[in-house]
C-alpha cells in the first residue's frame, strides 16, 4: 500500500515528468479547474489534483505509453489512431501505478480529458475545459471558450470540442470516435434542455 503524497512532494512527482512550459501549464490548468469546481459545483480539492496530474505522460516517449496502453488491453483504435491521445489514457494509469491515486473520479477525469467521453461527469467536464481555458492558453476562440465558462459549462465544453473537431478536419486528422461522442452527446442534450444560448 502506498503514503498518499503530500501535495509538495506530488507536485515535485509532476514537474520531474515534464519540461518547464507543460509544467506551468499544468499549474494553470489546476487553478482554472479550481475556479470551475467552485463555480459550477464540483469539488475543487478533486478538481485542482486532477489538473496537477492530468498531463503527467504528456511528454514522455511514445514507446513507453504505447507499451503500458497494450498491457493494459486498451482498444485497437487507440492504439493504432493519434498518439496526441495516448497521454491521457496511459496517464490515468501511471497515476495509480506510480503516485498510488485510487479516487475513481480523479481517474476518469485524466483519461478523459482529451476526448472527453458520452456522459461526462461533472469533474470530467471542469478539467477538460480547464485544459482549453487556463491562463496560459492562446488559440483562436479560446476568449470565447472562456466567456462560455462564465456561465454555461456545457455550452463552453461543446464549442471547445466543436473547435477541436474543426481544427482536426482542417489538418485532415482522425477525429477519434470517442471525441465525436462526447459532443454529440453534450449538444443533443442541450437541445432536449431547449438549445444553445451561446
Ligand atoms: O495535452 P494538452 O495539449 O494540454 O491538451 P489535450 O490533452 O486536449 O490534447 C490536445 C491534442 O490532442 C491536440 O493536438 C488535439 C488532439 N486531439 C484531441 N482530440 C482528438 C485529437 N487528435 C485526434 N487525432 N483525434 C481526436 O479526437
Ligand atoms: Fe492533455
Ligand atoms: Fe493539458
Amino acid at each position: 500500500m502506498m503514503e498518499p503524497l503530500d501535495r509538495e512532494a506530488l507536485l515535485a512527482r509532476v514537474r520531474a515528468q515534464m519540461h518547464d512550459k507543460r509544467y506551468q501549464h499544468t499549474l494553470g490548468v489546476a487553478e482554472s479547474a479550481r475556479v470551475l469546481a467552485i463555480r459550477f459545483g464540483a469539488d475543487p480539492d478533486k478538481a485542482e489534483l486532477a489538473g496537477y496530474l492530468h498531463d503527467y505522460c504528456k511528454c514522455w516517449p511514445v514507446d513507453k505509453m504505447f507499451e503500458i496502453l497494450v498491457r493494459h488491453d486498451m482498444p485497437p483504435e487507440l492504439l493504432q489512431g493519434e498518439r496526441e491521445l495516448w497521454h491521457s489514457f496511459a496517464g490515468a494509469i501511471v497515476i495509480q501505478s506510480e503516485l498510488g491515486v485510487t479516487d475513481p473520479e480523479i481517474i476518469q477525469a485524466v483519461r478523459y480529458h482529451t476526448t472527453g467521453r458520452v456522459g461526462m461527469t461533472l469533474l470530467e467536464k471542469v478539467v477538460c475545459v480547464a485544459d482549453y481555458i487556463e491562463p496560459n492558453r492562446d488559440f483562436p476562440g479560446v476568449g470565447m471558450i472562456r466567456a462560455l465558462a462564465e456561465k454555461d459549462l456545457d455550452t463552453a465544453l461543446a464549442t471547445a470540442l466543436g473547435g477541436t473537431i474543426q481544427f482536426l478536419i482542417e489538418k485532415h486528422k482522425t477525429v477519434y470516435p470517442l471525441t465525436l461522442l462526447a459532443y454529440n452527446d453534450l449538444v443533443s442534450r442541450k437541445g432536449r434542455e431547449g438549445g444553445f444560448n451561446g
